[in-house]
């Protein structure tokens, strides 16, 4: 993570403080604090880094997608919470920390997601009534609210689960990692194309690489479950073969896996440099990054 990232990171992370803060009585208080202690608790802020900083490359509406980035961090964050609840993947940790349902109960945990999820949207409408119906925030919107929906993040989530403990196809797999994780990774970095108005040309080579750093996360993902440091990663490892989930590892091996995100991380980079005009150097710096991760 270079300076440029952490700079990212700080500013997203202090925007993001300001939006559980009302504190008409104790409840609402109380209630802010459940949803602030998952959302303020760390993590890469990947996704929103990546609508941020690609944006600013490619010289767009930096106020909107400051607004989007947190949007789509809570409904990341929602994601995990509800993720980590004893009826999904039940995890003691996240992000280093006790999950939400751990500290304060799974019904307080599943209300946090809620909100979460739901404050997301207030914020995407208000964007879009702000940008006075723009174009580019329209379908960035749209992009974020489909790539989390039915044909997204939980319809990858409803047959990692439902394929729990059974063998699958390749294109099984593809699917739960196309959906689960890829389609929000895609519409960080394709969201901020649209905000940009990037010509149709180089949006399809947008998607392509985002599709490529997408996919190469995920088995990133399954490769540290396996080979990484629970200390490091802040939560336990070697959770998803016992819980019988279906992983690229498990297909493909420890060194496949590894040297296929590699690759993925190759054509993600052989796409961006078809893209004219543009310096997009911290994208292929994030690559880099993600290429090393050990968490
Ligand atoms: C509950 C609808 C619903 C979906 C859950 C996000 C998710 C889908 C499951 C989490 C489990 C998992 C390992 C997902 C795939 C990869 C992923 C999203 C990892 C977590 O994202 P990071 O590494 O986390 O960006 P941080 O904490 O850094 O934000």
């Amino acid at each position: 993570m270079n300076n440029d990232y952490k700079k990212t990171k700080t500013l997203i992370e202090k925007h993001l403080s300001t939006y559980f803060n009302s504190e008409n009585n104790k409840h609402e208080k109380n209630f802010n604090d459940i949803i602030n202690y998952s959302l303020l608790a760390g993590g890469k802020r990947l996704r929103p880094v990546l609508l941020y900083k690609t944006t600013q490359a490619l010289g767009g509406n930096l106020d909107f997608a400051l607004e989007l980035a947190c949007a789509l961090e809570m409904i990341h964050t929602y994601s995990l919470i509800h993720d980590d609840l004893p009826a999904m993947d039940n995890d003691d940790y996240r992000r280093g920390n006790l999950t939400s349902h751990k500290v304060y109960g799974d019904a307080m945990a599943i209300l946090a997601g809620d909100a979460l999820l739901n404050r997301a949207y207030e914020i995407v409408l208000n964007t879009i009534v702000n940008s006075n119906g723009d174009k580019g925030v329209i379908k960035a919107s749209e992009l974020i609210s489909k790539s989390s929906g039915f044909k997204g993040m939980i319809i990858g989530q409803v047959v990692d689960i439902n394929t729990e403990n059974e063998d699958i196809s390749s294109d099984e797999l593809k699917y739960i990692i196309d959906n689960k994780t890829g389609k929000l990774l895609v519409a960080s970095i394709v969201s901020a194309g649209y905000l940009s108005d990037l010509s149709d040309q180089d949006i399809k080579l947008l998607n392509k690489a985002a599709y490529h750093i997408g996919f190469s996360f995920q088995l990133i993902d399954d490769y540290l479950d396996v080979a990484g440091d629970s200390n490091i990663i802040g939560k336990s490892i070697g959770k998803d073969n016992i819980i019988g989930k279906n992983t690229y590892v498990k297909y493909n091996g420890i060194e496949q896996t590894k040297t296929d995100a590699i690759n993925h991380l190759i054509i993600a980079k052989d796409n961006l440099k078809k893209i004219e005009g543009y310096n997009l150097d911290f994208l292929f710096d994030i690559i880099e990054y993600l290429k090393n991760r050990e968490k």
